[in-house]
């Protein structure tokens, strides 16, 4: 586990925590912003100082934090583990730099008068602290271009930070010395402004501050906006406006460069109309769904708005944020599993008459066993003698990960949606313990009681509509897991056993599998197989 906390904040005592950009349970990557924290002088993300799952978070918006204080714990992934071992130095070490705030005016500046022939001003990359070299990630402005006091020249990004640097004075760029890419430090000229004499005596082109240093003006008030677009390539940079009033942080920017996305046409839905990844992401899926585009990618066709009061009332009904949730990992889930479904029949007739056999001791017990306990059973052994459906495909899909625990996601239908506990290393429990254990796991799901743990780990699961009815479904699997048994409706069919038909009791099974992990011979073997140990689980469990 991995505790981030809050790092350096420079001078400052307190800092409050203005939004969390992730929720329990995301799997964050390395850099991905956790929550930002916000002083009366800037705004700073705090970003996951490894991959992994994020499993708590100590903090909520509005809680007021010093440095050290634990913002989140993150279950660290296999391939992050490397981070690890960084992470717990760099906890001691600050982790971000605060977003540098817009340059505080300098004072006693008389930019109303003109007067004075015009001289030309070095602009310097600004105290960037600890920083080192930073990168040009934008030029704003290009020679010829009248800029005034406060107007982005460039922005420059550390692997920490990003910090805008503005024009000191009203003038005119003479000439535009950095370009973006050029590795530049503390000092390095950036750019000449022509500024009329008066101005630049008055004012003479002020290093600009770290953030934590800078004088709080009323500039100040506002969190810091970030980098105003993402970079242009060298055809644009000479037509780009400087973009204003764009907030967001170094990793979004990050992601917007990476996608070629320009800020200033994302609307930000984080707290002050901060932008974060999801609006740049919603940003190319609105692009790509309005240029029509269809094939490949992420242009999928939107379906289009509609007013449906036009055809009779409606009412409004905001989803639950398990169902908001779980309809995200669903679909993300369809849209990067090749789904296939196997169906099958097990002959649970003799299952049946055992499990009834078992009733009235349980209700010695107190355990309700239902068929669901003998499935889970069941498939444990099935998933040892088939490893890959106990498995999930690394992020590169080169290898399986194998994993040496069974661990059951067993699917719960709640008020609030869908959720799937998970029953741990269900192949060392007994049928009664079992059953004991998915009551326990419903009836926590329906009380929203689950904690974390709960609903972590797994490594197969079942979503059983057996108690509800149907003939067969097709349940998307819960990757990163590679299969999913689905569970239809026992029923009493007539089935011929060579000589005559006879009366048996027919389980229908539906096998939803990852085609990138799994082949339909290895869906089908594990399918006979499973069926079999179901027919016959009475022995296995002797
Ligand atoms: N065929 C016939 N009867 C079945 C059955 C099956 N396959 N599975 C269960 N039953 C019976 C049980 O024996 C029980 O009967 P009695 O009340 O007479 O004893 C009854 O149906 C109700 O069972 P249950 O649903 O309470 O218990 P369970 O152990 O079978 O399932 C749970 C527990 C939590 C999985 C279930 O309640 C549930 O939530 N299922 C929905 C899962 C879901 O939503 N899946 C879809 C996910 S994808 O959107």
């Amino acid at each position: 586990m991995t505790e981030i906390r809050v790092p350096d904040i420079g001078d400052v005592d307190e800092v409050e925590v203005i939004e969390l950009c992730v929720a329990v349970g995301d799997v964050l990557e390395v850099d991905d912003s956790i929550v930002v924290i916000e002083s009366d002088k800037a705004s700073m993300e705090v970003p996951s100082t490894v991959a992994g799952k994020l499993v708590s978070l100590e903090v909520a918006v509005g809680d007021s934090v010093r440095q050290g204080d634990l913002l989140a714990i993150v279950e660290a992934a296999e391939a992050g583990a490397e981070h690890e071992a960084l992470a717990a130095t760099a906890q001691a070490e600050p982790e971000s730099e605060p977003e540098p705030e817009r340059q505080a005016e300098p004072e006693n500046e008389d930019q109303s008068d003109p007067v004075g022939a015009p001289e030309s001003v070095e602009v310097l990359v600004p105290d960037i602290g600890d920083a080192g070299d930073v990168v040009v990630i934008e030029v704003a402005v290009s020679a010829g271009q009248t800029v005034s006091v406060d107007d982005l020249l460039v922005v420059v990004e550390s692997d920490k930070a990003s910090m805008e640097i503005p024009s000191p004075h009203d003038g005119e760029v003479e000439a535009v010395l950095v370009s973006v890419d050029d590795t530049v430090q503390s000092g390095t000229p950036i750019a000449t402004l022509r500024v009329h004499g008066s101005a630049t005596k008055a004012s003479p082109a002020p290093a600009p501050q770290k953030a934590q240093d800078t004088p709080r003006s009323e500039k100040a008030e506002q969190p810091q906006p970030a980098a105003k677009k993402p970079r242009p390539s060298a055809s644009e940079e000479s037509t780009q406006k400087p973009a204003k009033d764009v907030y967001a942080g170094p990793a979004v920017r990050r992601l917007a460069r990476e996608l070629g996305v320009d800020l200033t046409e994302v609307r930000g839905t984080g707290n002050r109309s901060r932008i974060t990844k999801d609006d740049v992401k919603s940003h190319v899926k609105e692009r790509m769904q309005s240029k029509g585009a269809v094939s490949g990618g992420t242009g999928i066709p939107a379906i289009p708005a509609q007013d449906f009061s036009r055809f009779g009332p409606v009412a409004l009904e905001p989803l639950t944020r398990v169902r908001r949730v779980g309809a995200e990992n669903l679909h993300r889930s369809w849209l990067n599993v090749p789904h296939v479904t196997q169906h099958d029949e097990a002959d649970v007739t003799d299952l049946e008459d055992f499990r009834k056999s078992l009733k009235s001791e349980g209700e010695k017990r107190g355990v309700k066993v239902t068929p669901l306990a003998f499935l889970v059973k069941a498939c444990c052994q099935a998933l040892k003698d088939h490893p890959r459906f106990n498995a999930s495909l690394d992020p590169a899909g080169e290898n399986f990960i194998l994993k040496q625990y069974y661990n059951i996601g067993l699917a719960v239908d709640t008020e609030q949606g869908l959720l799937v506990p998970v029953i741990r290393e269900a192949d060392q429990k007994g049928i009664w313990e079992l059953s004991a254990e998915i009551s326990e796991l419903a009836d926590k799901a329906r009380d929203g009681k689950l904690g974390m743990t709960d609903l972590q780990g797994g490594t197969f699961s079942i979503s059983s509509l057996g108690g509800i009815g149907g003939t067969g479904f097709t349940p998307i699997v819960n990757a990163p897991e590679v299969a999913i048994l689905g569970v239809s409706r026992m029923a009493t069919k007539p089935v011929w056993n060579g000589g005559e038909f006879v009366p048996r009791k027919m389980l229908p099974l539906s096998l939803s599998y990852d085609h990138k992990a799994i082949n339909g011979a290895e869906a089908g073997r594990f399918m006979t197989d499973l069926v079999q140990i179901i027919a016959d689980l009475r022995r296995a469990l002797l």
